[in-house]
C-alpha cells in the first residue's frame, strides 16, 4: 500500500535523527519483511515449587490431558479455601534466571569463550514475558512499561520495573478481578496431570507459587538471546516431539457470542496469545471459553503457525512482522544506548501508549538488580 512506501526508508529512531535518545513505536515504521528468528531451542528448564524454591530440574512438570469439548468445569471451585495465591508483591526481577546460569555455565559455553572466560556466550538475558510487552508495544494503548537494562560482562540484562499505575492496580484490585484471576489457574488443574499416567485432580489445591520454566536459546536478527518462560504443561505422550515442540499454553477467555466480540478476541487477545507462545517456540495453544459464572463451557485449540491467517479478515489489525520488527529495533537501541559494563549501573527505559521509548541512566540506584555477588562468585 501507499502508506508502507512512504515510510520505508524513515528511520525508526525517534523524531529528530540527530539525537537518537528516543525510539519511536508507530506501527508505520515496522512493516519490513519478517526478521530472521530462529526456531528456539531449549538448553534447560526449572522449577518453581509450593514455597516458591528453585529446583534445576523438571520437577513441577505437567501433563496435558485433552478434555470434553464441552465440559462445563466451575472454574469457581475452590476459590474460598483451596487456593494459596503467590505474594506478587515481592519482586524476584531476574533471579530465578541467574540461578539458572550459575547452576548451567556449562551448558550455555560449551567452549568457554576465549577473550572472558566468564563472558556469557549470548547478548540478552530476560524473562519471555518482557520480551511479550516488547512485542505487543506498537498495538497497546492502555499499558506502559518500564524496563531496567545492565550490561555485564558483554551481555545485556533486561528486568522489569513496575510502573506507578501497575502498582496502584496491584494494589486496588476488585474481588471480582482477584477471583477472575483464579480462574486461569483453576483451568489448569482441570486439564493438567501430574505425571504421563495419571489425571487431573480439581480437587486439590491451587498454588501459584508453583511454575515449571523453560529456558531457550534464539536469535532475532543479530540480537542472540537467552530466555525463561514458564510453560503450563507438556503432551502426554512418549513419543511426541521434543521441547519446547510438545508444550502446550493454556488459556481462559470469556466465551464470544456476537461478532464484536469475536473481532474484539482477534484483535487484542490473539496479539497477546500469539506474541507469548511464538516466542519460545510453543506450538498451541488450548483455550477454555467460560461464561459470566466462570464455567467453561467450549474448549478450543488455537495453532500458533495458523493464527496470522485466523486474523488476516480482520481490519486494520496487527501484524505479526510489526512485532518482531520493533522487539528486534528496540534490542538494537539498547545495545547502542547501554554502553557502560557494570552491575552497579542501570539504563531505564520508559514507554506509555501514544509516546516515544525514552531512557535514563542511574547508578548505585533502587534500580540496581543484578546481585553481583552471584553471576560472578558462585565458580570463584
Ligand atoms: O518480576 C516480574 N516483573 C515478573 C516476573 C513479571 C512476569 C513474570 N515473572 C516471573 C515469575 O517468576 C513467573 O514464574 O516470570 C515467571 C513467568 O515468566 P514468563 O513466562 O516470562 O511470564 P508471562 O509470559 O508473562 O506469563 C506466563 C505465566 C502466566 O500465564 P498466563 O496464561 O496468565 O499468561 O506465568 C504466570 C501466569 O500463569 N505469571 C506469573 N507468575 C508469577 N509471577 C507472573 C508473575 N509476576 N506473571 C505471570
Ligand atoms: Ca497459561
Amino acid at each position: 500500500t501507499n502508506t508502507q512506501h512512504q515510510y520505508r526508508s524513515e528511520s525508526a529512531l525517534g523524531q529528530n535523527p540527530l539525537s537518537c535518545r528516543t525510539l519511536s513505536t508507530r506501527r508505520e515504521l515496522y512493516e519490513r519483511d519478517f526478521p530472521v528468528y530462529k526456531q528456539p531451542v531449549e538448553v534447560g528448564c526449572f522449577s518453581l515449587d509450593s514455597e516458591r524454591r528453585f529446583f534445576n530440574d523438571s520437577r513441577q512438570m505437567r501433563y496435558y490431558v485433552e478434555p470434553d469439548r464441552n465440559p462445563n468445569f466451575n472454574l469457581r471451585d475452590g476459590y474460598r479455601d483451596r487456593f494459596i495465591k503467590r505474594d506478587d508483591s515481592v519482586k524476584e526481577r531476574l533471579d530465578h534466571i541467574l540461578r539458572w546460569i550459575v547452576a548451567n555455565k556449562s551448558t550455555i559455553n560449551p567452549t568457554g569463550a576465549a577473550a572472558s572466560p566468564r563472558a556469557l556466550d549470548v547478548d540478552f538475558v530476560t524473562w519471555r514475558g518482557h520480551l511479550t510487552k516488547l512485542l505487543t508495544t506498537p498495538y497497546e494503548t492502555r499499558e506502559g512499561w518500564l524496563l531496567a537494562v545492565t550490561r555485564f560482562r558483554g551481555t545485556l540484562y533486561i528486568s522489569e520495573v513496575e510502573t506507578e499505575a501497575a502498582r496502584r492496580e496491584r494494589e486496588n484490585r476488585t474481588e471480582r478481578h482477584e477471583e477472575m484471576m483464579y480462574w486461569g489457574y483453576k483451568f489448569e488443574h482441570y486439564t493438567c496431570a501430574d505425571n504421563t499416567h495419571s489425571l487431573p485432580d480439581p480437587g486439590g489445591v491451587v498454588n501459584t507459587n508453583e511454575a515449571f520454566c523453560t529456558v531457550v536459546q534464539t536469535r532475532l536478527a543479530d540480537h542472540r538471546l537467552l530466555f525463561s518462560g514458564e510453560v503450563d504443561c507438556r503432551d502426554k505422550d512418549p513419543k511426541a516431539p521434543a521441547a519446547p515442540a510438545c508444550y502446550v499454553e493454556l488459556k481462559t477467555s470469556a466465551e464470544i457470542c456476537t461478532p464484536k466480540q469475536r473481532s474484539n478476541f482477534h484483535r487484542f487477545k490473539l496479539l497477546k496469545w500469539w506474541a507469548q507462545s511464538f516466542l519460545p517456540g510453543v506450538p498451541r495453544v488450548v483455550a477454555g471459553f467460560r461464561d459470566q459464572e466462570g464455567v467453561v463451557v467450549s474448549v478450543e485449540t488455537f495453532h500458533i503457525s495458523k493464527i496470522s491467517h485466523l486474523i488476516k479478515n480482520e481490519y486494520n489489525c496487527w501484524k505479526p512482522t510489526v512485532c518482531m520488527n520493533f522487539c528486534c529495533d528496540f534490542l538494537s537501541f539498547v545495545k547502542r544506548v547501554v554502553t557502560e559494563d557494570s552491575h552497579r549501573v542501570v539504563y531505564l527505559f520508559s514507554w506509555d501508549p501514544y509516546k516515544d521509548v525514552t531512557y535514563s541512566a542511574h547508578r548505585d540506584s533502587q534500580y540496581c538488580f543484578l546481585p553481583h555477588c552471584r553471576v560472578e562468585d558462585e565458580d570463584e
